[in-house]
């Protein structure tokens, strides 16, 4: 299975960065590029660097490390939505064009567990610092604690139930836009699975008007999406805490970075913490209203130093409604209970590598060994039956959606490694 893996991995290289799939995704996407750099990682430490300095390649002068940094030599029309819709220029380091969304910052936890020495410390530790000055600065809205999200992609987890609400509550136009799905040929598997033609027209709206903001923060209040993710929320705390990490090896002070991740976690649960279904709900800052989540980004949180009491009560969720520990497909992305699991449709329901890789190293920091070992088990299970694929069908796990895919193949190399301490498992 190793092979196997480094196979994909090195089949999707690019000479800098490695691609999620040569057909489906042809660029570079950001926290697939941080998958990508934990898989280099355990197998030829330079290229996880190199993965790494990609991403800083493509952040912005205000600190944001972009969804999408495009390939020039790829055509326009590979995937949609591509340059000619961002209509971006040349603000980016190394001058590729980019979307203007960002992604869950997993970044620099991922960096600080790398093979790394005091000097590229130093170097990533500003690029990183300068991302998540950015989500603090820019994306918490007056009077909360927590980022937002403006749009579905920035979620990782695009087409999740959770955003059926806030997304019905969106405008109802036509895109201004004229395009062919491209998601839905270059191999994605059954186009059923995929968002409907109805979400996607949605997702496109939200993308122009952010777009058309000038993708301006400052004006955030006249956006239709703003959403506080537990999955992304949990990223940056766990991130802080690898900056943390960074900041000593580079001989810096650690203790903003500490500060950060201990006050992001108090207001995940303070703001978050759904203490009736046991699990960390979403918030939709433009209904000002809670919103249930039935996935398994309520319980990424459970990467964070939370109470002990709370990391409790996520583990007993993630066993009783996600079948942790079981003998089924694990985790979902959907709980099989809920109205909205559906067991082969993206992103409601089968299961995927880095959401388990989520959960399995907040179960190691919490002392779970036997449940995360079991969880990263029954994970490089589904690969050596199905292969490197994009996801896997939560009932029966056969291999769904795009094959050869990038961060399924970085997600094995790291499992079947044994693996290197968490960010925070020291202290
Ligand atoms: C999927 O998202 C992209 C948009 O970013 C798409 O559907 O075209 C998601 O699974 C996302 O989390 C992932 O980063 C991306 C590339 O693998 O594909």
């Amino acid at each position: 299975m190793r092979a196997l893996a480094l196979d994909v991995l090195r089949n999707n290289w690019t000479g800098g960065y490695t691609l999620p799939s040569r057909r489906l995704y042809p660029h570079q996407w950001s926290w697939d590029s941080a998958f990508h750099a934990l898989g280099w990682g355990v197998v030829e430490p330079a290229r996880a660097r190199d993965e790494m300095a990609a991403v800083f390649g493509m952040q912005w002068s205000d600190g944001r490390i972009p969804q999408i940094a495009f390939d020039p030599a790829t055509a326009d029309d590979a995937y949609f939505p591509g340059p000619p819709f961002w209509r971006r220029s040349g603000s980016v380091r190394d001058g590729r064009l980019t979307s203007c969304l960002v992604q869950p910052p997993v970044h620099a936890a991922i960096a600080a567990r790398l093979p790394i020495d005091r000097a590229w410390a130093r170097r990533a530790y500003q690029y990183l610092a300068a991302w998540h000055d950015y989500l603090f600065d820019r994306r918490v809205r007056p009077g909360r604690r927590l980022v937002s999200i403006v749009h579905p992609w920035e979620s990782g987890m695009d087409d999740s139930p959770v955003w059926d609400g806030p997304l019905s509550a969106v405008q109802r136009r036509e895109p201004r836009t004229t395009y062919v799905r491209r998601d839905l040929q270059h191999g994605s598997g059954d186009p059923g699975d995929r968002p409907t033609d109805a979400e996607y027209a949605r997702y496109v709206v939200l993308a122009e008007d952010y777009r058309d903001l000038g993708a301006d923060d400052d004006r955030l209040g006249e956006h239709q999406f703003l959403v506080e993710c537990p999955l992304f929320n949990a990223s940056l705390a766990w991130s802080e805490q690898g900056l943390a990490d960074l900041a000593t090896q580079a001989g810096f002070d650690p203790g903003l970075h500490r500060r950060r991740a201990a006050q992001l976690t108090a207001a995940l649960v303070a703001d978050l913490w759904d203490d009736e279904r046991g699990t960390f709900g979403a918030y939709d800052g433009c209904a000002g209203a809670h919103v249930e989540n039935p996935t398994i980004s309520g319980l990424v949180p459970v990467l964070t130093a939370l109470p002990g009491e709370l990391v409790e009560r996520v583990i007993g969720t993630a066993v009783k409604c996600f079948g942790l520990g079981g003998d089924g497909v694990q985790l979902p992305t959907v709980a099989p209970g809920s109205t909205e699991f559906d067991p082969g449709r993206y992103w409601r329901g089968p299961a995927w590598l880095n959401t388990n890789w989520f959960v399995v190293q907040g179960l190691r920091r919490h002392g779970r060994t036997a449940l995360a070992e079991g969880l990263a088990a029954h994970s490089l299970d589904l690969v050596r039956r199905a292969g490197a694929r994009e996801y896997f069908h939560a009932i029966d796990g056969r291999g769904l959606g795009t094959d050869g895919f990038g961060w399924t193949a970085a997600v094995t190399l790291d499992l079947l490694s044994g693996l290197t301490p968490t960010p925070g498992s020291a202290g």
